[in-house]
């Protein structure tokens, strides 16, 4: 099962004004095969089908506590394309088209299914698919599988960073290059644990390091490259057998991060009247839940 923590992996900045084409591109890293709906469901599911759970426990807690991690991630994408999208409109006359731009925007879906907000699905609108998750019951080839889906999201992340220059963008594609590092790392040692393959020798690719990316190599500098967070309360203890030794980006000596990482505030959107969000006159809706404030006291 799973507690929720009401915050953000890392502060986002707010960007001045929207940007929807960007939004439209950092979709891909969200609900595209490589995205993190994608990272999320096949750790989830390798992890609800694990066979001999506690003979082979470093294995397990490993898959199952990263599983935990790219729920955060997920989270993290949504919130970035939400800032990317967000805009205050308090008063609009629907006759004068105040969407008219969206008719002329990559994504048009963002706000006609949407109401100006993320959906499950990739940078050209195509829904995210089951069929996306690998979970073969073999161990090596599950690992094998994981080490190939993270260093294939790390190039998507790298092509919609080149894509945008949106601070906010580069802010989250910075932060999940080194943790997406991490987790390939960490399936690779656990390849080796078990093959003897120096897996990690192949890494990075594409071969351009984390440190070369300005928002990548601050997170570096602040050894989050090192850090293997332990996303529960008690359990998921045997995490260190694997995740030991040298980091295969600098050398570094690697560990585990007993609980998540401080993060920072979820995101404040405000009433738009024109996506009619929360509704197109949002004043009833203000004062029912202001008179459960009022009831409550
Ligand atoms: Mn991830």
């Amino acid at each position: 099962m799973f507690l929720r923590i009401d915050r953000l992996q890392i502060e986002l900045p707010m960007p001045k004004e929207q940007d929807p084409n960007a939004a439209a591109a950092v979709q891909a890293l969200l609900g595209g095969r490589f995205g993190e709906m994608s990272t999320l469901m096949n750790y989830m599911y390798q992890s609800f089908n694990f066979r001999g759970k506690k003979a082979l426990k470093p294995y397990y807690d490993l898959i199952a506590n990263i599983a935990t991690e790219e729920l955060g991630h997920i989270e993290l994408v949504s919130a970035t394309i939400n800032a990317l999208l967000w805009q205050e409109r308090k008063e609009v006359d629907p006759v004068s088209a105040p969407l008219g731009f969206a008719k002329d925007v990559r994504n048009t879906a963002h706000w006609i299914a949407g109401g100006g907000n993320t959906l499950v699905m990739g940078s050209m609108g195509e829904p995210w698919n089951g069929e996306y998750v690998f979970t073969s019951g073999n161990l090596i080839l599950d690992l094998l599988h994981n080490f190939f889906l993270e260093v294939a999201a790390r190039t998507h992340k790298l092509r919609v960073y080149e894509m945008t220059q949106n601070p906010v963008a580069r802010e989250m594609i910075g932060y999940l290059l080194v943790r997406g590092g991490v987790h390939a790392a960490a399936y690779g040692k656990a390849l080796e644990t078990l093959t003897g393959v120096e897996v990690n020798k192949m890494l990075p690719i594409p071969n351009i390091p984390n440190e070369k990316i300005p928002e990548a190599k601050k997170y570096m500098d602040l050894g989050y490259h090192r850090n293997l967070y332990r996303f529960s309360l008690e359990d998921y203890q045997d995490l260190g057998l694997i995740w030991r030794g040298a980091s295969p980006e600098d050398g570094t000596e690697v560990q585990v991060v007993d609980g998540p990482p401080t993060g920072g505030p979820v995101l404040e959107g405000e009433h738009d009247a024109a996506a009619f969000a929360p509704d197109f006159a949002v004043e009833e809706l203000l004062e029912i839940a202001k008179k459960l404030y009022d009831k409550a006291k």
